[in-house]
Order: C-alpha cells, then structure tokens, then sequence
C-alpha cells in the first residue's frame, strides 16, 4: 500500500520537522518507519501502521499501551538505578493517542530510540542474561498494576484449544488446498496434542495465576545499547494479562534457537543450552520470588509449549493460504513451522536437562 507517510505524521503533536522516512521490514502484523529530523540532535520518530484486521480494538490497545509505558515510567523515576528506557507514545494533534486517517487506517508514533540494537539469534550468553533479566524485570515492575486496567487486545491469543480448533476447521475447508503437502507436520500437531494441553488444563483449574505479560516476547522485542546493556522492551500490542509460561517459553522458542525462525537449512536448528541456561538464570533474579511452585515446575516446558502453539499458527495459516503472518516467497509459512517443529524435537531430547538448570537457577 503506498502512503504518504510525511503526510500522516503532520498529524501528530511534534515540534521537529520531518526529514525522510525509512521502512522498517521486521515483524509479520504491524508496518514500521523511521523517521528521522532535521535537528541533528533529536532522535527521531517511530511511526507504525497498526494492523486493524488483527487488533480489532486499537482504542483499547493503545490504552494499554499507555497505562503500561505509563506506570512504567514512573516505576523507572523511583528506581533510576536501572538504567531502562520505556517506549514515549506521542499524541495525535487534536489529543488522542493515534492517528485514524480519512481511509479508516491507525497509525501511532513513539519517539525514536536511538543507538540501540536487537537479535534474531543470540550470540552470548551475556546477551542471553541481559534478555532474561529485562523481560524479568519487565514483569515485575507491572506486577502492581491492575490486570482489570487493561483490556485483552486479542481474545484467547495463546488458547491453545482454540488455537486447535482453528486448525481442525482450517484443514476440513483446505481453502488453498495445501492439506495435500502438509501430513507430516498434521501428524507432528496430533501427536503432541494431549501433552500441550495440559498448560491449558493448568489454567484453568486456577493453578498457573494470570499476571500482566507481554506475550509477544521474541528476543529480538528487546533493544540493546551499544554496550550490550538491554535498555528497553519493545512492541506492546499484547500486553495483557496471562500467564508468564507464555512469556519465558517464547524468549527460549526465539532466543535459544541456533537458527532464525524462518531458517530453510533444518539442520542449523537446534536449542542452545548454554544460552538458555543463562536466560534463565537472568528472567529468575527478577521473577523467583513471584513465582509458584506450578510455573516453576512447567517452566522449561513453556519452551515446547509455545514453540508448538506459534508452529501450529504458521502451520494454520499456511494451510488458510497466507492470510495472517506476512510472508516473503509462497512456503515461508511451511518454513517457518517446519523450524518450530524441529526445535520441538531438539528440546524433547533435552527435556531433563533443561528442567534441571530450571531448578540450578532458582
Ligand atoms: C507476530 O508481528 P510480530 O513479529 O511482532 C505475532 C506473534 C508471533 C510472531 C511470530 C499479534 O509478531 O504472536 O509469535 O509473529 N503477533 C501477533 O514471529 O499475532
Ligand atoms: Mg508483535
């Protein structure tokens, strides 16, 4: 979709003059821009597109988004010490906190943070440490604020028995009929049902508390500066109350893996444990003391478990023909689950192991 991006910007509430814009390409929802300014000193905008096929309530998403950077900032004047940035939501000029242009679209601008990088693959395990403690300390500097403050920006996002139900309803329609080329992963899905569900189960019966969490925590939703020192947390669209097995297992499903999600060489996917060991030894400093005795003991399972629930959505949504996550070259989907499907596997084989360091670390 072409935009006129200098166009839409004018409608916020900034004093700098726009100089040129760059498109951002990570992330499969959302479309990102770099704005830069004229003043040499000021680090620019942020500008992003917000997908409203997928966040139906944008007003009530970006009321998240606020009531989170907000308590946020305040948490981070009472404890300078830790040195941790918070996303700056910029009003829109006639006061709200988005922009809906005359053709329906939602955009949000964040000031820009500058000198600051991610990972797709982690290459330390002092980088790993930095991660888990941010997400950590993410965590536990919102555990004070009300989870009926926020509203749930996507019902039942990682329901599990939705999420299969879906699946189920996707292959009878085989709209792009692809069910054809996909038995293997089908029967992969068939046969770790009953075991995944048992997260669910634990919900349910009360015994996984719901907290407020990120539920989108992808390592590389963490910036670093350039001393390594992760500074910030990033991409709030899902901050909502859930459980912080979803949380921890989708920073291992992302950061621990050898290889990128979309890798096509399978055979570079792999769980690294020595960077797993020392994310989790860096989410625990900040969240042990939080956490029962049921989130300790499924800990390391959360891996498995939302590695299988994202591999069953790319596996939905290439079945469905591609009408979810953004894609590159027609079996990007197919590639992305078959990763997850096969970091499943290397993890089942370290299944004691990584329990083990669990239980070392806390
Ligand atoms: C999507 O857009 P992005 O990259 O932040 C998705 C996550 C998936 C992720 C997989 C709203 O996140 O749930 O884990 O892709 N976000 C949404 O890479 O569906
Ligand atoms: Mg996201």
């Amino acid at each position: 979709m072409e935009r006129n991006i200098k166009e839409i910007v004018s409608h916020f509430n900034i004093s700098e003059e726009c100089l040129a814009f760059e498109k951002n390409i990570t992330g499969h929802i959302n479309e990102s821009y770099f704005i830069s300014t004229k003043s040499a000193d000021h680090p620019g905008y942020f500008l992003q597109w917000i997908n409203n096929n997928i966040f139906m309530n944008v007003e009530g998403l970006m009321d998240n988004i606020c009531a989170v950077t907000g308590h946020l900032a305040s948490k981070l004047v009472e404890n300078k010490e830790l040195a941790f940035k918070v996303l700056e939501v910029i009003r829109s000029t006639d006061g709200k906190n988005f922009y809906r242009d005359p053709d329906g679209q939602y955009w949000r601008l964040y000031t820009f943070i500058s000198n600051a990088h991610g990972y797709n693959v982690v290459e330390n395990t002092e980088i790993a440490y930095e991660g888990g403690k941010a997400f950590g300390l993410f965590m536990s500097l919102l555990a004070d604020l009300s989870a009926n403050r926020l509203t749930d920006t996507i019902p039942d996002f990682h329901n599990l028995e939705k999420r299969l139900d879906k699946f189920n309803k996707s292959i009878a329609q085989d709209k792009a009929n692809r069910v054809k080329d996909v038995a293997s992963e089908i029967e992969f899905v068939k046969t770790r049902t009953e075991q995944m569900l048992t997260i669910p189960d634990l919900i349910k019966a009360g015994k996984l508390p719901l907290r407020i969490t990120h539920n989108d925590t992808k390592f590389n939703n963490i910036l670093f500066d350039s001393s390594d020192h992760a500074m910030c947390i990033v991409d709030l669209d899902t901050v909502m109350p859930g459980s912080i097995l979803f949380d921890f297992g989708d920073s291992i499903r992302t950061g621990a893996n050898m290889a990128n999600e979309d890798e096509k060489d399978l055979t570079k996917v792999d769980i690294n444990l020595p960077i797993y060991e020392a994310y989790t030894r860096g989410f625990l400093k900040n969240t042990r003391s939080t956490l029962n005795e049921v989130e300790i003991n499924n800990l390391a399972f959360s891996a498995r478990f939302m590695t299988f629930i994202i591999g069953l959505r790319f596996l939905t949504d290439f079945i469905d023909g591609d009408t979810y996550f953004r894609t590159s070259y027609p079996d990007h989907n197919l590639v992305r689950t078959k990763v997850q499907f096969r970091l499943i596997e290397a993890m089942e084989r370290n299944a004691d192991r990584m329990h083990e360091i669990v239980m070392q670390s806390i």
